[in-house]
């Protein structure tokens, strides 16, 4: 059997790294063939889910940041500040987490989504047009985030006015002067060419890009047990290889934009500067209590259980 995955992301970025492991895997593994949709082949974000719900695709890797009409749940990964910025604490949650593990997976279910795994794709930095060194210098600039309701709360909240766009306008809308920002990983923002229509990299330490990989469910269930395992053993190393295929990610794709563009200024915001982006946390967190869904309170608490078992029981 053939069976089709879709992603966000090119095949030489992250997602198109991991989707090909997991077909490596499976194809070693069992008699089905993947065939892989890279992002564009099938439209937008919003497109390929719809695709994986009626079961026209079998896999399908959307972000949280695009999962929040459906799955409110998942915009917790945008309260700022929330993921250690610290990548063996961030791996240790994610490999370890009930929220993700447990919580997670019935309210993908509802939507008829078998959650196979979720994934850390790198630190977020903002690109803008001018420098940002506190909140005031995001005053009256139209920043693009992906379209999740609570990232845009999140950025109101760092002063910005933020603009929800899909991943295709980012660049034709930051030429056109239509936005003066946005926020991605390094590896994205050099991939897409986006230091060429941004002057300023700025990293405040508030995110770390969170995707997740889904099967469509009512397929998921036909399969056997064997297939189920082939998937799940899949799904196991290429979370194992997409982590290590990250190691030094950040740092080579940022140097790979500073030779591209000698004038480009990359900021790492001190402790001093980052306060005002912190203190916005506790009502980015409030905000997601009201908006984001039934078990949105569930799953912050797990989340934060979670997040200090990764950290070794100490402060998160
Ligand atoms: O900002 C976006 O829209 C895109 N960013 C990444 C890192 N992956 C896919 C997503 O669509």
């Amino acid at each position: 059997e053939t069976w089709r995955y879709a992603f966000e992301e090119a095949l030489d970025e992250v997602q198109g790294k991991f989707a090909q492991k997991f077909k490596e895997e499976v194809e070693a593994n069992s008699d089905h063939e993947i065939q892989l949709f890279p992002f564009g082949t099938l439209g937008e974000s919003a497109d390929i889910m719809e695709q994986a719900q009626s079961g026209i695709l079998q896999f399908v890797d959307q972000s949280p940041g695009f999962t929040g009409a459906l799955i409110p749940e998942a915009q917790v990964f945008f309260v700022p500040y929330l993921l250690p910025a610290e990548q063996s604490q961030l791996v240790e949650f994610f490999r370890t987490s009930k929220a993700i593990h447990e919580l997670f997976p019935p309210l993908y279910a509802d939507q008829g989504l078998e959650l196979l795994t979720m994934f850390p794709e790198g630190e977020v930095m903002m690109t803008t047009q001018e420098a940002v060194n506190s909140p005031e210098d995001l005053n009256e600039v139209k920043f693009r985030v992906m379209t999740n309701p609570l990232l845009v709360d999140s950025y109101e909240a760092f002063g910005a006015t933020p603009t929800p766009l899909p991943t295709g306008e980012i660049y034709g809308a930051l030429q056109t002067g239509i936005i003066q920002g946005q926020e991605n990983p390094a590896f994205y923002i050099e991939s897409m060419k986006m230091y060429e229509v941004t002057d300023h990299i700025t990293r405040i330490g508030h995110s770390n890009y969170t995707t997740a990989v889904m099967a469509n469910k009512e397929f998921f269930d036909g399969l056997s047990d064997e297939d189920k395992k082939v998937i799940q053993d899949a799904t196991a190393a290429a979370f194992d290889y997409i982590i290590e295929y990250q190691e030094g990610l950040t740092e080579e794709s940022l140097a790979k934009i500073q030779e591209a563009k000698p004038e480009i200024t990359i900021t790492t915001l001190t402790e001093e500067e980052r306060e005002p982006f912190k203190a916005t946390a506790e009502s980015v967190e409030q905000k997601f209590l009201e908006i984001g869904g039934s078990q949105a309170q569930a799953i912050l608490e797990q989340m934060k259980a979670d997040l200090a078992a990764a950290a070794g029981g100490g402060e998160t």
